[in-house]
């Protein structure tokens, strides 16, 4: 070959290789940049998704004033502990506790209640931020009653009919000292249901001959219907189920039947608002971000359908047993352990 020809392709090469050893030497640092974005990246979106609960923030429970509620929330803390995540016990008022479902406060409401959390709790969720995790396996009643052994001393005849209360006969049964000489009804605390009961005794014409009183918790409620019995005397109690008191047995009134929109709180007038409770669901509401930020807690929460029976034995755990909520939660968990386990898969 001639040399004249051979020289400047060796000179070629030599710049091609100076050039390709720049050019490569150059891009070095940014390729390890790009990993490294790449490498970021995903480490920060993977926080939102993250499937390690150690790195995700506590789960805020909410507390209220019966003992279902608050035993649920215990039961959820601890197996919420054991797949490794904080959970924070949080306080929480009956209502308000909706908008802090909404804005992230709260992360799950898990006893909610149709006839008196419905109305919150679709009105939280039409502004964003909640979600419905689906209903428990129990029908409910929220209802003003009373004890068999009252309809079966004959206290007030033609009970459960409410028309029953139209009699003088049967009021003066349930005469108490701060009644005013009328029966008495012991409504709940009244953040429960407002003047749904008093409301309810204006309409059906009954205000002549009852007068409704506020207890100051549930707590207060179990009190009377135990003094009442020991002393044998009548009386009309808030009650729901499930609850405790399904063991024994309980007779709530029968008023006129519900319907959306009988209640003054709802649109109501004193012509409707005589309607008694609805036999409602029990939902379990959830802050929409829940199941991304707590994956597995929230596959635990919406496997988690309780019955009426698991729901009155983690009441009665503490009403009628007298443990702690803690101790109850532990005690239902220990006696359902294999339904907890089924749930986390
Ligand atoms: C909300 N409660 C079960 C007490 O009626």
């Amino acid at each position: 070959m001639d040399k004249s020809k051979i020289l400047p392709i060796v000179i070629g090469l030599l710049i091609g290789i100076a050039v390709t050893f720049v050019v490569t030497s150059n891009k070095q640092p940014e390729i390890v940049e790009v990993v490294k974005e790449v490498e970021v990246q995903p480490a920060s979106s993977a926080a939102a998704f993250n499937n390690d609960p150690a790195s995700a923030d506590p789960i805020r429970l909410p507390v209220l004033n019966w003992s279902s509620q608050i035993v649920m929330a215990n039961v959820m803390s601890q197996i919420f502990q054991e797949m490794g995540y904080e959970a924070e016990l949080v306080p929480a008022d009956s209502v308000a506790r909706y908008e802090a479902l909404r804005t992230g406060e709260l992360h799950t409401a898990h006893e909610t209640w149709q006839s008196t959390m419905a109305k919150p709790f679709y009105e939280a969720m039409s502004k964003g931020g909640v979600i419905d995790t689906g209903n428990h396996k129990a029908p409910t009643l929220e209802e003003m009653g009373v004890p068999n052994w009252v309809v079966e001393q004959n206290l007030c005849p033609g009970l459960p009919n409410w028309e029953a209360m139209l009699s003088p006969e049967c009021a003066k049964n349930f005469v108490t000292a701060d009644s005013d000489g009328k029966g008495r009804w012991l409504e709940g605390p009244i953040e429960w249901h407002g003047n749904v009961i008093p409301e309810r005794v204006e309409a059906l014409g009954l205000s002549d001959l009852w007068t409704v009183k506020f207890a100051g918790s549930a707590d207060a409620l179990w009190a009377e219907l135990a003094a009442a019995k020991k002393e044998g005397r009548g009386t009309v109690v808030f009650n729901w189920t499930p609850n405790f008191t399904d063991y024994e047995g309980y007779t709530f009134i029968e008023f006129p039947p519900f319907f959306q929109g009988c209640r003054i709180e709802d649109g109501g007038t004193m012509e409707t608002a005589g309607c008694g409770s609805p036999i409602g669901w029990l939902k379990k509401g959830a802050h929409y971000k829940f199941p991304i930020t707590h994956p597995q807690a929230y596959k635990f929460y919406s496997h988690m359908v309780f019955d009426s029976k698991q729901i009155g034995e983690m009441a009665s755990y503490v009403d009628l047993d007298g443990m702690t909520h803690a101790e109850a939660a532990t005690a239902f968990i220990a006696n359902n352990r294999a339904l907890m386990d089924e749930w986390k898969q």
